[in-house]
């Protein structure tokens, strides 16, 4: 092999290890943007009503009525004489191991007043409460395998449940997710 030749292959082989260095370093940002992008396993913005929400005009046990307010917000209140309500909704076919965080955005929350988010069993016999209670607007998020050992449990299937404290208190919300990561 002449000097030119060995020359050529060096050259080959710059370029080639130039490559693969390019190459990982785009798999590694990739990772890290995949890593920092939330993934939604489950949302209900309230932008196309509240219908599958149960209330106060489901079950009288409820004391809280969910109302779909026209900027895709939605406002639950506390009505009659009780000191606090909720209002819940069936979770199917989410994936808890793969969407294990709640999400929840809160656009007004009235004074004197919080609320809080969790979740039972269908039965309602197992209340599990997620996001402890909040006085002020804001997005929170907690991780439900951190609160209880949930992974497989409720098989996917359960009530997710909206709380708020306060007679005739209300708070308005903009969403509510389930997510892969912790905002
Ligand atoms: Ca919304």
């Amino acid at each position: 092999m002449g000097t030119s030749q060995r020359w050529v292959n060096k050259k080959r082989a710059a370029k080639i290890k130039i490559s693969t260095l390019t190459f990982v370093f785009i798999v590694f940002l990739a990772n890290i943007s995949l890593c920092s992008a939330q993934d939604i396993g489950w949302e209900d913005n309230f932008n196309t009503g509240v219908a599958e929400w149960y209330d106060e005009y489901d079950s009288d046990s409820f004391n809280c009525i969910i109302t779909s307010l026209e900027d895709g917000t939605a406002s639950i209140e506390v009505i009659g004489n009780s000191t606090w309500g909720k209002v819940a909704k069936v979770i199917e076919d989410v994936d808890l191991n793969k969407y294990p965080v709640i999400e929840i955005k809160a656009n007004h929350v009235d004074p004197d007043s919080a609320f809080k988010v969790g979740i039972t069993s269908l039965d309602w016999k197992e209340y599990y409460e997620i996001i402890p209670g909040q006085n002020l607007p804001g997005v929170y998020s907690e991780s439900i395998k951190e609160n209880v050992k949930l992974s497989n449990k409720f098989n996917s299937k359960f009530n997710l449940v909206i709380i708020i404290e306060g007679s005739n208190k209300s708070s308005i919300f903009d969403y509510i997710r389930l997510t892969s990561t912790k905002n």
